[in-house]
This record gives structure tokens, C-alpha cells and sequence, in this order.
């Protein structure tokens, strides 16, 4: 079914820098695909006859992908938040058997049905914003059984009208019943996950890199068995010290990493060489009352791509706006209009690996946005509104 969509402000997205504006743009599509962009006044033979919805000088910009989310998990972490309001610092809360941890004894807990009652709420405010395009991380089973049932309640979302892509995250923490032999509980991440992988469960493979959670050692083992099995992998890196797990990253040639507010030259360099994005996560930055801000000056020389995301979690980022995030990107971090944009667009795509989204142009996923707003840089200067008029989806409104 082929659809025009013409008289729209399109922000394309072409070409490495700029909005890539076209005034009274169009957009054809064809079923799941863009088919053809341009000019309204210069459309294609194939535009002859079908379908015709009138943009009305509105702003069209791609689908928003959120490429670092914990959507699915059970419970709530509300009373932390009063803890650090008190003074608890996070790493404090989780070595005194919280933050994770506790989301992990309600997510084991739970049924697949109450997981995903919980999770589409949760889905449907992104929808709301324009996501069109999800990553939903595991990491709150820390089972196999569990980690198993999370993967697929993230795979069960895309029922909502969202491509989702799962990261298997074992290595988040480590649980209970492994208290005291973390190297052991690195050995069980590593034997589930081709068990997961041949249920068709894992796009991606991650683990947290910090003093409270593992070693670059054992993120290294976790690595290898992704490798084995031909998975990318991704890192939650340098957001609370600098342990170096970016250049391992980078070593693995991995996606992404994210957090990174304590990455040193080193580790910016080494992002650089592999071609890895760095994900930055103000919602995090801002609930844990960061002080240290992410080198943006340095990644930016450096010529890696900047993403955003909401980080969605009960703990550190418990936002479920990504437009929130493009003005903190901004306000917070010092990002231009511009990056922020192709933060939550292309760059985030490349994070996951994905290079058929994040643009408007002929090839690409037919996902995109139409705003009320007139210039793109409005959807970063605003924050708690919503000016969002439709979003299309695989080509459909
Ligand atoms: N860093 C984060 O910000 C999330 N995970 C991680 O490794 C927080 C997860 C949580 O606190 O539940
Ligand atoms: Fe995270």
C-alpha cells in the first residue's frame, strides 16, 4: 500500500551535519518503507493515485529510538529516592542490598502476565513522544528462568506498535544466592546465553562495568561468550568511576557504551578507533544529582557520535520522556539542538546496530514523527510538552 504524505517541514537527517531541512517536503511511502523524499512541487511518477495526507506545514523528523531502556521489571524503587534525598549516596543504597537488587526479588516475583501489565504503560508513554524504535535491556532476573521471561515480555511489546530490539544484561549484579563469588555467577551469565540466544531472545549483549557491580576481567568473559556466539555488545561504562571498561569495549568493538559522565582521553580515544557510539543518559545524570559531566567537548573533537536515551529504570532513571531528555541533553550536557536530535534519531539507530532508521530518506524504515512545532530545535527547548500531532509506524498512521 503506497501513501503520500506531502506539505511538510521534513528535518531528513541527510548527510553527516545539519537538519537536512526540505520546505513543503513529501514522503512516499510504500507499506513498511520510505520509497522516495522531496519536494512537494516535484513528486515521482509512482506518487500518481494513491493515498494523500496533508501535512499542513507541520515538522516531520524520523522516529525517536530509545537505544538504552530497562522497560520491564516489577516493583518500585520510590523509597530510595527519599533515601538519596536524605543523603544515601546509589552506591551506597546498592551495597546495602538495594537499588538492584530489590528490583530483582520483585522481578523474580512476578508472573509474565504481571510483567507485561506492568511494561505497557511504560511502552505506550514512549509511543506517546514518538519511539518508534525500543531497546529493552534484561538484567533484573539474574536467573535463566527469569532473565529468560524478561526477554520475552520485551519481545511480547512489540505487539504495541514499536520495534523492539532486547539486550541480554546477566551482568548487572550479582544476586543473592551468588553473594561472595562473583566470578561463579559470571560463569552462569555466560552458560545461559546461548540457551537465550537459540530462543531468538538476544539482539545485543551488556553488562555494568563499576566497583559495585564487575570487573573489566569479568565483563571480558561475558564478552568472549557473546563473540562466540557472533552477538555485538554494548557497556554501562564510567558512570560512577572510571574503571576502564570503555577500551575494553572498544576492543570488542562494541556498539555502544554508555553513562561515560568518568571517561578519561583514553577511553574517548579508544571509542573513536572502534567506531562505538557513546550513549549519554541525563535522566540518570540528573536523578543521581551527578556532578561530573560526560566529556562531550572531547567526544565531540573526537568525531564519535553522541546518542541519548531515556535509561528507563526503577532506580536512576525512573523517566519515561525522551523528550524530557533532548532539553537536558542540551541544558544539562551542552549538546546543540541538533546533536540532541540525532542523538534520539541516527546515532541512536547506530547504537544498535541498525543503519534502516533514524533518517528520512528513500530505503528507510517508513517510521516518523509529525510535530505541531515549526523548527526542530523547539522539541529541545520545550521540556513537559508534548507537541506531538501523529506518529506513523511502518507506514501507518
Ligand atoms: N546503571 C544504571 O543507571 C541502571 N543500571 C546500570 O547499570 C540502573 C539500574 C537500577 O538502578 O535499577
Ligand atoms: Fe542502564
Amino acid at each position: 500500500m503506497k501513501r503520500l504524505w506531502r506539505g511538510g517541514r521534513l528535518v531528513s537527517l541527510q548527510g553527516e551535519s545539519g537538519w537536512g531541512l526540505i520546505e513543503d517536503g513529501a514522503l512516499l511511502t510504500d507499506g513498511a518503507r520510505i520509497l522516495w523524499v522531496g519536494l512537494s512541487s516535484g513528486l515521482p511518477p509512482e506518487a500518481a493515485g494513491v493515498e494523500v495526507h496533508e501535512l499542513g506545514g507541520a515538522l516531520v523528523t524520523p522516529g525517536l529510538v530509545d537505544c538504552h531502556t530497562h522497560l520491564v521489571y516489577a516493583g518500585d524503587r520510590c523509597q530510595e529516592f527519599e533515601l538519596r534525598l536524605h543523603g544515601a549516596s546509589y552506591a551506597e543504597i546498592a551495597q546495602a542490598g538495594g537499588g538492584i537488587r530489590s528490583t530483582v526479588i520483585a522481578t523474580r516475583a512476578a508472573t509474565e502476565a504481571q510483567l507485561l501489565a506492568a511494561a505497557v504503560p511504560r511502552a505506550r508513554a514512549l509511543i506517546a513522544e514518538g519511539v518508534t524504535t525500543v531497546e529493552i535491556k534484561s538484567g533484573y532476573g539474574l536467573s535463566a528462568e527469569s532473565e529468560a521471561r524478561m526477554l520475552r515480555v520485551a519481545r511480547s511489546l512489540a505487539l504495541q506498535g514499536l520495534e523492539v530490539r532486547t539486550t541480554y544484561l546477566g551482568a548487572h549484579a550479582v544476586p543473592p544466592e551468588f553473594e561472595g563469588r562473583s566470578d561463579d555467577y559470571v560463569d552462569a551469565v555466560c552458560d545461559w546465553l546461548p540457551g537465550l540466544h537459540a530462543e531468538g531472545l538476544v539482539d545485543a549483549v551488556d553488562a555494568f562495568c563499576e566497583h559495585i557491580a564487575f570487573s573489566p576481567a569479568q565483563v571480558m568473559r561475558v564478552f568472549e561468550a557473546a563473540r562466540q556466539l557472533g552477538l555485538p555488545v554494548k557497556l554501562h561504562a564510567e558512570q560512577l568511576s572510571d574503571q576502564g571498561g570503555s577500551q575494553l569495549a572498544a576492543a570488542f568493538n562494541a556498539l555502544s557504551c554508555d553513562h561515560l559522565e568518568y571517561l578519561s582521553d583514553a577511553g574517548v580515544s579508544a571509542l573513536a578507533t572502534a567506531g562505538s557510539v557513546a550513549v549519554l543518559l541525563p535522566g540518570a545524570y540528573y536523578a543521581l544529582r551527578e556532578t561530573r559531566l560526560p566529556p562531550v567537548g572531547a567526544l565531540r573533537s573526537a568525531g564519535v557520535p553522541i546518542a541519548i536515551a531515556t535509561d528507563h529504570n526503577p532506580g536512576s532513571s525512573p523517566t519515561l520522556s525522551p523528550l524530557l531528555m533532548l532539553n537536558m541533553a542540551c541544558v544539562l550536557f551542552r549538546l546543540t539542538p541538533e546533536e540532541a536530535l540525532r542523538g534520539m534519531t541516527v546515532n541512536a539507530a547506530r547504537a544498535l546496530g541498525l543503519t534502516d532508521r533514524g533518517r528520512l530518506a528513500a530505503g528507510q524504515r517508513a517510521d516518523f514523527c509529525v510535530w505541531d512545532a515549526s523548527h526542530p530545535r523547539e522539541l529541545t527547548a520545550y521540556f513537559g510538552r508534548n507537541p506531538l500531532r501523529q506518529r506513523v509506524f511502518e507506514g501507518n498512521a
